[in-house]
């Protein structure tokens, strides 16, 4: 079976990421010094960010052979090393060190000995490929939504398979998104325990289906495939019931624009805001019906932060373009490049129609 392996090696490593971000929140690993630091663009980034890199570089390296793994991932190792304090790095070997550890419940095999500081700063630095339209790339953001997981939000750990320009395999782990409960908008977080009960959503290319299984972080291994269940979009195809989600930040995403777009297409309800590509993942799980971000000028989106939840929408029945209405571009390298305006994910055709229609009344009317 084309990929199975890939699938397989993708949902485990992800499940080990995810209770690894968890147990950095709980501060399971001692105290974290600089738990966030600035990169040089003034985004923020942590432990966890450079930990599930190293860790998720050194399974697939193991796994598929160093030397025929190519990964495009979102951090380097500059801020790593630029920062003064060494006490972070130290706590990024300690955490890789213990994820590395747990990896046998996860079906992973581990290391014999446990990584020097070297060669976890080489794992990070591997992850330096920029893609591009030929032979078979791995895409990672380690940690997406970063603001998420620091705030205690929504925040994704997102790996993809990216073969000739085409997305083939993507895994969604979704720590803080309850397989059993509905999503809900930012400012309203639950303040049960449920959220530890979160969920990993995966998919490969060609198979008409995606997945989902609830994330197990507690004792005992990990069953796969047994627990997973099939997910699929919501049949909601009226703009009147169908719910939207869209990014909490404004720094990236012009929510003027699409409370424009929402109220020319009748939308009544309140859009949802939630960080990271958890709001991929309430689409292809039929939580929301739409998701729209359109960028504001100068802002390139990269590969990572949408292959995985691109792939999982389209195999649970969604559809996924730019505001022209064309499918995103992953053959470019690091950026989707060529993107038109900003992005719409649906629920089903209908909805995209219309909202691609709004768009272009839209931009018409502001060029007469
Ligand atoms: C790397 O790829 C080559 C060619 O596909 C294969 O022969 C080799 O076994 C692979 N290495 C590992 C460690 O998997
Ligand atoms: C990526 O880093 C490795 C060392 O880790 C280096 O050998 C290689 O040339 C780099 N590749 C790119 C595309 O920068
Ligand atoms: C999102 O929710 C978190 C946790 O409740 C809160 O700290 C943060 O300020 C919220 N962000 C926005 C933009 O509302
Ligand atoms: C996310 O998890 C944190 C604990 O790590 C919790 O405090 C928070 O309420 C959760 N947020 C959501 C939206 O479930
Ligand atoms: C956001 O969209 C509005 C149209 O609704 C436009 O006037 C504005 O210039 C856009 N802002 C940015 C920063 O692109
Ligand atoms: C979600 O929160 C935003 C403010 O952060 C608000 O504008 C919006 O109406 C809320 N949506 C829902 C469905 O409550
Ligand atoms: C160099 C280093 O920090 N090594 C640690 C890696 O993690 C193990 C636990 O699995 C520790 O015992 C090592 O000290
Ligand atoms: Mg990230």
């Amino acid at each position: 079976m084309e990929y199975e392996k890939e699938l397989e090696i993708g949902v485990r490593v992800v499940q080990l990421a995810c209770c690894l971000c968890q147990k950095i929140q709980k501060g399971s690993f001692g105290p974290n010094p600089d738990l966030v630091v600035s990169k040089l663009d003034d985004s923020p980034v942590t432990v966890a960010d450079w930990s599930v890199q190293a860790m998720i570089s050194w399974i697939l390296s193991e796994s598929f052979g160093r030397e025929n793994v190519s990964i495009v991932a979102e951090e380097d190792t500059q801020t790593l090393s630029d920062v003064k304090s060494t006490s972070l790095l130290a706590s990024v070997v300690t955490t890789v060190n213990e994820s590395l550890a747990m990896a046998p419940r996860f079906g992973l095999n581990g290391p014999t000995a446990p990584l020097e500081a070297s060669e976890v700063l080489d794992a990070i630095s591997r992850c330096n490929s920029s893609g591009g339209p030929v032979g078979r790339h791995w895409v990672l953001d380690p940690v997406d939504g970063t603001l998420g997981f620091v705030r205690g939000g929504q925040y994704a750990v997102a790996l993809a398979l990216i073969e000739n320009g085409r997305v083939v395999v993507g895994v969604l782990g979704c720590p803080n998104y309850s397989s059993k409960r509905k999503l809900v908008n930012n400012s309203s977080a639950p303040k049960s325990d449920l959220w530890q009960e979160g969920c990993v959503m995966y998919t490969k290319r060609g198979s008409g289906q995606a997945w989902m299984q609830p994330l197990v972080c507690g004792d005992g291994t990990l069953e796969w495939p047994n627990s997973a269940s099939v997910i699929q979009v919501s049949s909601i195809d009226n703009p009147v019931m169908a719910t939207f989600c869209e990014p909490v930040e404004k720094a990236n995403s012009n929510h003027s624009y699409s409370a424009g777009i929402a109220y020319s297409l009748g939308l009544r309800k309140q859009p949802l805001r939630v960080y990271s590509m958890v709001k991929y993942a309430a689409i292809a799980r039929g939580d929301a019906e739409i998701y729209m971000k359109f960028a504001k000028a100068g802002y390139k989106e990269k590969i990572w932060d949408h292959a995985a939840g691109v792939v999982i929408v389209e195999e649970a029945g969604g559809v996924v373009t730019d505001a022209g209405g064309r499918p995103l571009d992953f053959s470019k390298g690091v950026y989707l490049e060529g993107l038109d305006r900003g992005i719409v994910a649906c629920s089903g055709v209908n909805l995209h129609e219309k909202i691609i229609g709004a768009v272009y009344a839209s931009w018409d009317s502001s060029h007469l």
